[in-house]
């Protein structure tokens, strides 16, 4: 019999408390929900219960560095030779021309927080991830609005909106199904979905908003405009808190509501009673997701969805929206105006929240542009496979120099590197997530290794101190006093850190491999990659002194060692703040909301200008390339056979679209797009609007299969989607929205 041991599951930001029970041989036997977590409280879904196709599954498993020889197969080497020729090739380039990718995925994060050294010790400046692919334009809209970022509480809300969002499957928040579930139960309550598939979530709302696919700009003004129209705007809180309120009134009382609702689709009638139910509601909380953000007009819409709820006054009670503490904080963004902040240096595309937009990265490498990136370092990422046109990615990762990849498993991108360096997998190290959001308790889960690592990877945070140490950014005259003082006690080592860096500033990027070193091997259990969690504890304690201190940790320096200690000796995670719901408006600093976004109220001004969007001979359907389904995750888990259903990753179509087709269920058909064409299997259903089509995400990987060696499940989206196709202002792709025709392949019946 095997031991019980606390872990969380990393297939969604959510990232669940599980407990895993380990046999003898490192097999996940069962699974879990662990009622310890302080946010899951033992909620799974379908997927945890699965992790350990992750674990032990058939992906190619990496355990020594490779390199890369001319004719494109692998060479074993040393640990010492890869750190040695990778920082010295990465030394001889200009530190601009060197871009780092990725940073983790949805479960790990730790590692990533180290990168900020790597980068440092060669200069690179430009960096990204999969966030500036969808939320970089709300980030974006909300540091213009409201200058910090908000989530909502869906759990305590009277009316919960999603928006291009089907938490059933996607989660996003705590519980998600639980919660769902309970609304949909309570009569008191009410949820609205605006989406055009009827999807598990849509099922149960009480409005289903069934939009025409790429149309949300038209709905959303619509249903903004209602507010406005009918006199249901809380004029009493916005006279306390916001400015702009004219500018928006005059915009939107001129908005042809029952056009609009035409243009977009939905009853006019039914646009009406769901405005008017949010405006009824004591608290409301509205939640967008890729259905809109990686769609036309973006950003616009993620304006749009805010004023829904800021002109009706939700914010800062509960069950609205409320603003979070961070431990590490993800990405924040400035605000800057159009034409005003950092670009990218050859597309000279806007840098939200220090992210170049992933659509551009292709078009960065390939040109002899002299500020091009020449080396890319990928961690904990796939963006041969994840980013918008694969075949155009696949081109740029080529032509690069140097392409260095840190993962657990061979991938479509390690493939393509000039060294790939192995880790250990999430359950084989210490590791984290930083997509805490939670409200009023907020909380914080580091994970211990459940399973031994094999011989041979490296955990991030080693191989980050390694590269920097191999760059000589860090000289062993700093590194050595602090590891004394870190053994005689952390009071010591806390003022000798603090001095280090007040006599030495210019280390201060490099703080957190300066920590792994020092604090690192003090910590209990092998801990030391938690090292870099002991100043961002002390920072949150600084930003949150009320929530830390109502969550039992004194106050000042105090708590900020009791804070780090607690993290690291809570296997199950813990509460890092109890919030009270003005600690909102204190995060929002005394600002002022602003309604009135100019280059975006100019937009929806605008949109009474634009022709009708019309049906296209040539591309009758619209792709929603990418949809999260009971069994996808991204592409953490390449084995095929831990799906349970959907397996192949079918092509959903409407049912009299199939009709008129000739196909029925499992039967072949081809799909074009600009970008491609693809052979794909077809699944009927009466979920889909007619002429809107979807494909699953996280399909199109390969793993390697004893007897059939190399084998590939499903379709890859992008290799339809094409990296022209992408916002004004955040340069996010528009994946659910890909023209497409569709023909037959299967014999007529
Ligand atoms: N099962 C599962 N869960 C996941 C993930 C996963 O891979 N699998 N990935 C995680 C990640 S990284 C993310 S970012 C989230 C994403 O979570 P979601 O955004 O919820 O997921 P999607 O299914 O991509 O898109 C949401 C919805 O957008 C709808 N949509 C398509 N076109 C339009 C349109 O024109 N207008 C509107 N209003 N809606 C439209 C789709 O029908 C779909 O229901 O999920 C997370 N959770
Ligand atoms: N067309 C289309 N494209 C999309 C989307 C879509 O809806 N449609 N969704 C987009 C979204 S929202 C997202 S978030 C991205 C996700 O795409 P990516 O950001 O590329 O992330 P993943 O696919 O999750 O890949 C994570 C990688 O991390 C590796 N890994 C797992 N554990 C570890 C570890 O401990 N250490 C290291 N170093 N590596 C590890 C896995 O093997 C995998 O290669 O995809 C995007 N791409
Ligand atoms: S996939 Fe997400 S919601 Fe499901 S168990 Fe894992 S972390 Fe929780
Ligand atoms: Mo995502």
């Amino acid at each position: 019999m095997g031991e019980w041991r606390p872990s969380a599951c990393i297939l969604c930001e959510c990232n669940c408390g599980v407990e895993i029970l380990v046999g003898p041989s490192g097999s996940f036997d069962k699974i879990r929900g662990d009622r310890l977590h302080p946010a899951s409280r033992g909620y799974t879904c379908n997927k945890a219960l699965r992790l350990d196709r992750y674990q032990n599954g058939r992906a190619e498993r990496l355990t020594r560095p490779l390199r890369r020889r001319p004719d494109g197969t692998f060479e074993e080497i040393s640990w010492e030779s890869a750190i040695g020729e990778v920082a010295a090739r990465l030394g001889a380039l200009p530190g601009e021309s060197i871009f780092y990718y990725g940073g983790g995925g949805q479960g790990n994060h730790l590692g990533g927080s180290y990168a900020t050294a790597t980068m440092k010790a060669f200069g690179a400046r430009y960096r990204s991830s999969a966030l500036a692919q969808e939320k970089t334009g709300e980030f974006w809209v909300s540091a213009r609005m409201l200058g910090a970022p908000t989530r909502s509480d869906v759990e305590h809300c009277e009316v919960a909106v999603f928006v291009g969002k089907n938490p059933y499957q996607s989660h996003g928040f705590p519980r998600a199904r639980t919660v769902l579930k309970e609304i949909g139960r309570d009569p008191a309550r009410s949820m609205i979905v605006i989406d055009p598939v009827r999807t598990e979530t849509a099922e149960l709302a009480d409005f289903h908003l069934q939009v025409r696919p790429g149309t949300d700009v038209y709905l959303l003004t619509a249903m903004a405009a209602v507010l406005v129209q009918e006199e249901l705007v809380d004029e009493d809180w916005l006279a306390e808190h916001a400015d702009g309120l004219s500018e928006v009134r005059r915009t939107l009382s001129a908005v042809p509501v029952s056009r609009y609702c035409a243009t977009a689709g939905v009853e006019e009638d039914l646009v009406r009673a769901a405005s008017r139910r949010i405006a009824s509601a004591a608290s409301v909380a509205v939640t967008e997701d890729l259905g809109v953000q990686m769609n036309r007009d973006s950003t616009v819409v993620s304006y749009l969805q805010r004023l829904l709820w800021l002109l009706t006054g939700n914010l800062g009670r509960q069950g609205t929206q409320y603003a979070f503490s961070n431990l590490a904080p993800i990405a924040r963004d400035r605000g800057h105006k159009v034409g005003e902040g950092p670009v990218s240096p050859v597309a000279g595309a806007k840098i939200i929240s220090g992210l170049v937009p992933c659509n551009v990265i292709a078009e960065e490498i390939l040109t002899e542009h002299p500020a091009r990136y020449r080396a890319m370092l990928v961690e904990s990422a796939n963006p041969a496979h994840s980013l918008a046109d694969s075949p155009a990615m696949r081109s740029a990762l080529e032509a690069l120099d140097l392409l260095v990849v840190i993962d657990v498993a061979m991938t479509e991108t390690a493939r393509l590197a000039d060294y790939v360096l192995p880790a250990p997998t999430q359950f084989e190290k210490w590791e984290a997530t930083f997509f805490t959001f939670d409200f009023p308790r907020n909380i914080f889960h580091l994970r211990r290794p459940v399973v031994d690592p094999p011989d041979g990877p490296l955990p991030e945070p080693e191989i980050h101190a390694r590269l920097v140490e191999a760059s000589g950014a860090l000289p062993p005259e700093v590194v050595e006093p602090l590891r004394e003082a870190a053994a005689r006690g952390r009071a010591a080592f806390a003022e000798a850190f603090l001095n280090t860096l007040g006599a030495r500033p210019e280390l201060a990027r490099l703080a957190p491999v300066l920590l792994y070193r020092t604090l690192g091997p003090t910590l209990p259990g092998g801990a030391a990659a938690a090292a870099v969690l002991w100043s961002a504890a002390h920072g949150f304690v600084q930003e949150n002194p009320a929530g830390v201190k109502r969550a039992g940790y004194g106050e000042g320096l105090e708590a900020g060692e009791r804070l780090f200690d607690a993290i690291v000796s809570s296997p199950h995670g813990l509460v890092t703040t109890d919030d009270v719901q003005e600690e909102t408006w204190r995060r929002l600093k005394g600002r002022r909301i602003q309604l009135h976004v100019p280059e975006l109220l100019a937009e929806v001004a605008g949109l009474a200008d634009r022709p009708e969007p019309a049906g296209d001979r040539e591309w009758p359907f619209v792709l929603s390339a990418g949809e999260r389904r009971a069994f996808t995750a991204n592409t953490i888990i390449r084995d095929p056979d831990w799906r349970g259903r959907d397996t192949g990753g079918a092509l959903r179509i409407a049912v009299s679209d199939a009709e008129r087709l000739g196909v029925t269920a499992g039967d072949r058909a081809m799909l074009t797009t600009r970008r491609g064409s693809v052979e794909v299997v077809v699944e009927p259903t009466d979920r889909m609007r007619p002429g809107h089509i979807s494909l699953p995400n996280g399909f199109g990987v390969d793993h390697l299969d004893p007897e059939a060696g190399r084998v590939v499940t499903g379709i890859a989206p992008n290799e339809l989607t094409s990296g022209q196709d992408r916002d004004a202002y955040a340069g996010t792709p528009w994946h659910k929205h890909v023209p497409a025709r569709l023909v037959a392949l299967a014999e007529p019946r």
